[in-house]
């Protein structure tokens, strides 16, 4: 079939000729995409449902004049593949693909909830990081020099090729919201903050370091759009969508995309709500630094996993990673192109222009003394000075 953006009709007449509904069947669909680029279908008869999602040739959120490659679709779903091989609990189950018509069709996860909403809502999602703890140590570790034969994880690296989402990510995370780009959008109120930010000579060697880490550094199998949009969960189930950015990549970088994530939230919480997001940054790393551990320590495949003492080195450079890779992110989710709802939709005007200096300055804290950053509790610790506005002390 050759490729055409599919409408709600033509997306039920697919799913009647792959999907699981019966002759006859009553079939409602409804075009449910909410994110930046693609077409998302979501179809059902009374008793199942799928969902179809189609890339569209384009980027949704600014339209044709960004072109952008249909193989997306073809990478997320080898990626969702890859990662059902190691934990299938926490991502859907791809039924079918069509690399020509850039179409995949999976599990219909309407039971759950996109966990940014959730969050956004007031959940607190109790499992949450230790699912995705789990997630990434485990997809990481089994795609990285330490747990995959280095000829494979070649071959492995040729299918993760992705050139155009990954210039999506050197523009909007690593380039842009550090310069003066007509795509960065913010509030005229905050035009001194980010001028300071653009002026900042210290700021923009530490984005130029990290920025040059996420194109060399092809460590593991990375999601690459790990924020809480690509994650529904419940109390009890998670799983990560999305992973049309996957390539390889630096460990720290799902991590620190994570991280980021969690502390937008928490700025545009009330003060006696944040706790939780605390503890999931905590946890998460905690979860992280543990099972890949026991991966290391059981499963290693290299010689050089068999040397101890290599192990925390190699979890303190994640670790100071994922400290840069966040403070990137919550400055683009602040004054870059894609900005997150959790900020955005701040009601009182004074509030929101208040919660989105404090990003700023969190997020400048973050990348600047990444490199010192021994423990998890730094997030809370530097939230907390910025939030004060007290210069942060490496
Ligand atoms: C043009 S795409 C903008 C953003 O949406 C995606 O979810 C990624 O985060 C990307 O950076
Ligand atoms: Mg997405």
């Amino acid at each position: 079939m050759t490729y055409k953006p599919l409408t709600e009709e033509t997306a039920v007449e697919l799913a009647k000729k792959i999907g699981p509904f019966k002759e006859g069947a009553n079939i409602a669909c409804r075009e449910i995409g909410d994110g930046n680029l693609n077409l998302v279908f979501h179809i059902q008869d009374e008793t199942k449902g799928i969902i179809i999602k189609q890339a569209l040739p384009y980027a949704k959120v600014v339209g044709e004049s960004w072109p952008l490659s249909l193989r997306r679709a073809t990478i997320e779903s080898n990626a969702l593949r890859t990662h059902a091989k190691y934990v299938p609990e926490f991502v859907p189950e791809v039924h079918y693909h069509d690399e020509e018509l850039a179409v995949t069709v999976m599990e219909d996860l309407s039971r759950l909830t996109i966990a940014r909403k959730g969050l956004i809502d007031g959940e607190d999602y109790p499992l949450l990081s230790q699912h995705i703890g789990t997630f990434i140590a485990k997809t990481l570790f089994y795609t990285s020099d330490f747990g995959l034969e280095a000829q494979e994880k070649r071959v492995l690296d040729g299918k993760f090729v992705n050139p155009d989402l990954c210039k999506i990510t050197e523009d909007l995370v690593f380039t842009d919201p550090f310069a003066d780009i007509d795509t960065n959008a913010f509030e005229p109120e905050l035009k001194k903050d980010v001028e300071t930010l653009w002026r900042d000579e210290e700021l923009q060697v530490k984005a130029a370091q990290v920025k040059y880490k996420f194109l060399t550094r092809k460590e593991a199998l990375i999601h690459g759009d790990l924020h809480t949009g690509s994650i529904f969960a419940t109390e009890t189930e998670t799983k990560v969508i999305d992973p049309e950015f996957a390539t390889f990549g630096p460990i720290g970088f799902d991590l620190g995309q994570f991280f980021a994530n969690l502390l937008l939230n928490a700025i545009s919480r009330e003060e006696s709500k944040r706790d939780i997001l605390f503890y999931h940054v905590e946890n998460t790393w905690k979860v992280f630094a543990s099972t890949f551990t026991k991966l290391w320590e059981e499963e290693g495949t290299e010689a050089y996993t068999k040397t101890k003492q290599w192990l925390p080195i190699v979890l303190q450079d994640i670790f100071a990673d994922s400290v840069a890779f966040a403070g990137c992110e919550i400055i683009r989710r602040t004054i870059g192109l894609a900005h997150v709802a959790d900020l955005d939709g701040i009601a009182n005007e004074e509030t929101k222009l208040e919660a989105k200096r404090h990003a700023l300055l969190l997020g400048r804290a973050l990348l600047l003394h990444h490199e010192q950053a021994k423990d998890a509790e730094i997030f809370r610790t530097y939230f907390t000075n910025t939030q004060q506005r007290k210069e942060v002390e490496a």
